[in-house]
């Protein structure tokens, strides 16, 4: 048997593991914080910039999308957006020299955690055609080459306009005015792998893809249900909410394959009472299985149905009969299809004792105001639709939307990825967005749909697609199936990245390649009409200004908004009816803009000038109204779906460690998980171990299995026997990527189902 990590594994690393944590934050969280930020940025740059992070006067952390509460702390970041903060304000520098020195065939070897940590880009760069290394590029040569490449293109179709969410709302709009201008509607974005079922499932059910909860109530909440999702690491600052829901008497259930740190126990780091204590946070953990969820939900609404009906009288009222009535649609058929059932068949998808649903569905009916919050552990499945839809089904049962401290909580990602879909960042546009647009700018926007990410790899494939442009973010690494993807991407004529950071990349190009340099949220943005402000939307719909205060990390950066322009200008040439260079000059233009495209941003500027900013309207949370198809709040009926695993096999979900922020790494350890030093390790259950007769602490290969017969391979994972729910395992995602089969996707969303790899375990080769 391996116990040894194989030679030649690319990260280098050695994983120990530990007993795994029961609380998160506290003093540790501390130290570290300033331990990594110090690493980066020195101690007077630290203290600077963190004191300005989430301030009405300073910049929005380009961490997670959590809102700000009204009333802000000195300190209004966590341990993971000062991280965030730090990647970006380090002094490190990626100069022409690193890439005399670097030939692309060299960083292609290179690990996502080493790209990441030479530090910040300072020159726009280009490789050519046969070239061996990027070379300093002038910006003007760096337009005049895309500007070829489109212009070669047979259609506007073969160009592909990527965004990752941290795009602020000014340079996302002007974005996808060019993109549309230009004619077409390739516009995947970063929500294609991450929220999209939420979105697809919001709209239909409710009329609106966005949560219908404000900060304040999850205050006033009852009862808190957070399922697939894992705050702790990846919404720190959601643990502060969730602990004064508890003061004000809120009941938490978690549900989650793995008892994940944050939800066990929260020590606040900005009262000295939690810093000692703490607070515990779950009431009840619901230790489900992969992909068990959508059965979860149903059976609770047969028992608040039976409930509602019994005749002790006990639950009577558990069903908001005027509600229903008033505002929804579709009741009896999904009420038909709840009552259909089956206990079994949900222990056996679940893996929960009845005891536990039982004493699941005593809270639910105890609460009168009840939100349920997730991430992508519900979003990432082949039936990730369906499940969300029955999560608003079970909340419109009883009245749980359009009233304080109630409603639907999906927790967003990247920092701005849901004012990015705001501001038209979507490849399947609505058609009142176009007509707004057509009627504001004058050109004729092409209507039919465009690629979302799975079809724009397809398309790069099988060469239809020629041009790849990224606004931010790791395509290759972030996209599933990475070789298939890689090979795509190499078939490109031309990729262009704009970007902060050195990423793979930028080392799995197209014939030729450009690396674009931009501006960070914590820097300076110096434009005609003096300093400039952007604006971004949180995951409750709030929009607020940012503003950077740092010295840009190079001379030769320009801001997104600025970068847009002048392609704009470069490849729409003459016949652009849009003022660019103003927009360039003066974001404030561009607000205006907005204002007068986007519902709910009438007057912009003026409203954003207000500290805090403004909340967007919803109309489900604010005046219980659902533009939907039919006009009221749809009820669903679909079939149970859940993973059904082949003898031997377990169900892979792809995770983010405490050290990540997706494919940004910025160090090797997973703290509350117990893991050090490594992240080539595959968490699993211990009776799954013995069964399978795979030794806590060997080395295994993990082998994905799909229809397509296709064998795809992860060499070299250490084993760590761990409490994750029996048949589920858990590995870091970007390097499980080369696991996830690129149809392996959800319904209707798209979504890759990174969440559900079947696989099989293999002992890895000893040499
Ligand atoms: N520090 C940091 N912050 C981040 C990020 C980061 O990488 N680092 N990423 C940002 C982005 S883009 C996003 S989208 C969010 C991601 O935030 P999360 O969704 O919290 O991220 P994941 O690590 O993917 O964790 C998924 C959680 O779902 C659970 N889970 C997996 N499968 C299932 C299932 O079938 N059912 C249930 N009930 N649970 C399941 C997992 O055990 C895990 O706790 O975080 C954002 N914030
Ligand atoms: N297997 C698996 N795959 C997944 C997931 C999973 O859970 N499992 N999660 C999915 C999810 S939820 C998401 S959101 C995607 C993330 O996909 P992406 O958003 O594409 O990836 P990131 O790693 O967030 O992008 C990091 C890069 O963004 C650039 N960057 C950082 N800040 C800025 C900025 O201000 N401007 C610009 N222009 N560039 C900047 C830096 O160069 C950095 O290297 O991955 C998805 N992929
Ligand atoms: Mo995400």
């Amino acid at each position: 048997m391996a116990t040894k990590p194989p030679k030649g594994d690319p990260v280098q690393d050695a994983p120990q593991v530990a007993e795994p944590q029961h609380a998160a934050a506290g003093l540790p969280a501390i130290g570290h914080t300033l331990r990594v930020a110090q690493r980066q940025m020195g101690v007077k740059r630290t203290m600077l910039t963190l004191l300005s992070v989430n301030q009405k006067n300073g910049f929005d952390c380009p961490g997670c999308a959590w809102p700000e509460p009204e009333h802000r702390h000195k300190a209004e970041f966590c341990e993971n957006g000062a991280k965030a903060v730090a990647e970006e304000a380090t002094l490190r520098r990626v100069t022409p020299e690193f890439f005399a020195a670097h030939p692309v065939a060299d960083l292609a070897t290179r690990s996502g955690y080493w790209l990441g940590q030479q530090g910040r880009l300072t020159h726009p760069m280009f490789l050519p055609e046969g070239g061996t290394h990027y070379e300093p590029v002038s910006w003007e040569r760096a337009f005049d080459i895309i500007g070829e490449e489109i212009a070669a293109c047979d259609s506007p179709d073969e160009s592909v306009f990527y965004t990752s969410g941290r795009t602020s709302n000014e340079a996302a709009f002007l974005y996808q005015l060019f993109a549309r201008e230009l004619g077409t509607n390739n516009l995947p974005d970063c929500s294609n792998m991450c929220h999209e079922s939420s979105g697809s499932a919001l709209s239909e059910t409710i009329g609106i893809g966005k949560g219908s909860v404000l900060l304040e109530d999850l205050h006033k909440a009852d009862l808190i249900i957070v399922a697939g999702q894992n705050p702790g690491t990846n919404h720190p600052r959601m643990l502060s909410a969730l602990e004064k829901a508890k003061a004000g008497g809120a009941k938490i259930i978690s549900v989650n394959p793995l008892p994940e740190a944050g939800l066990e126990k929260f020590k606040n780091p900005q009262t000295p009472q939690g810093m000692i204590k703490g607070a515990a946070l779950t009431d009840l953990f619901l230790q489900i299985r992969i992909g068990g969820d959508q059965a979860l939900f149903r059976l609770l609404n047969k028992l608040i149905l039976a409930a509602h009906n019994s005749a002790s009288g006990a639950g009577r009222g558990a069903v908001d009969e005027d509600f229903i009535a008033e505002h929804t649609h579709g009741y009896e058929e999904f009420a038909a299809a709840a009552r259909a059932a089956d206990w079994d068949e949900t222990l056996t998808a679940t893996g929960l004792t009845r005891a536990d649903i039982e004493q699941a569905l005593d809270m639910v009916l105890a609460s009168r105001r009840t939100i349920v919050c997730w991430a992508m552990g519900l979003t990432q499945h082949k039936h990730s639709v369906p499940t969300i839809r029955e999560v608003v089904n079970f909340l419109l049962l009883r009245g749980n939307i359009g009233r304080p401290g109630a409603g639907v909580c999906p927790v967003r990602g990247h920092s701005n990825v849901q004012g990015d879909r705001t501001m038209g960042i979507f490849e399947r546009p609505a058609p009142a967005f176009l007509d707004a647009l057509e009627k504001e700018f004058g050109f004729a926007p092409p209507r039919e749909h465009g690629y979302d990410v799975v079809r724009a790899i397809h398309a790069l494939r099988d060469g239809r697609a020629k041009v790849f442009f990224a606004m931010g973010g790791n395509f290759v690494a972030a996209t599933p199936d990475t070789d298939v993807t890689e090979a795509a991407m190499r078939r490109a004529r031309l990729t262009v990245h704009v970007s902060t950071k050195l990423n793979r990349s930028h080392a799995v190009t197209g014939a030729r390649a450009l690396i674009l340099p931009t501006l960070g949220r914590t820097e300076r943005d110096l434009q005609g009409a003096g300093e400039q402000f952007v604006t971004v939307e949180d995951s409750m719909g709030m929009v607020h200004a940012s503003r950077g205060r740092l010295e840009p990390a190079s001379a030769h950066l320009l801001s997104e908004p600025a970068i847009v322009c002048r392609l704009a200008r470069r490849v729409l040439g003459e016949n652009s009816v849009t003022p660019w260079e103003e927009f360039e000059k003066d974001y404030a233009t561009i607000r205006d803009r907005i204002a007068r495209v986007i519902p709910g941003f009438e007057d912009f500027n003026a409203r954003v000038a207000h500290p805090g900013g403004f909340t967007l309207p919803h109309a489900p949370r604010d005046e219980r109204r659902f533009p939907t198809a039919t006009g009221k709040a749809n009820f669903t009926a679909a079939p149970v779906e859940y993973p059904r695993l082949p003898e031997g096999r377990l169900l892979l979900q792809t995770l983010r460690s405490h050290d990540q922020y997706n494919t940004t790494i910025y160090g090797l350890d997973d703290r509350y998980r117990g893991i050090r030093n490594g992240r080539r390790v595959v968490m699993i259950n211990p009776a799954d171990g013995r069964r399978l007769g795979i030794a806590d602490g060997s080395y295994v290969d993990l082998v994905s299995e799909w229809k397509d017969g296709v064998e795809r391979r992860a060499p070299g994972f250490r084993v760590a026997h761990y409490p994750t729910a029996p048949g589920c395992a858990a590995a870091y995602y970007p390097e499980t990527n080369v696991l996830v089969p690129l149809d392996a996707t959800a319904d209707t969303s798209n979504t890759p189902a990174s969440k559900s790899v079947v696989v099989r375990l293999e002992q890895s080769a000893t040499d």
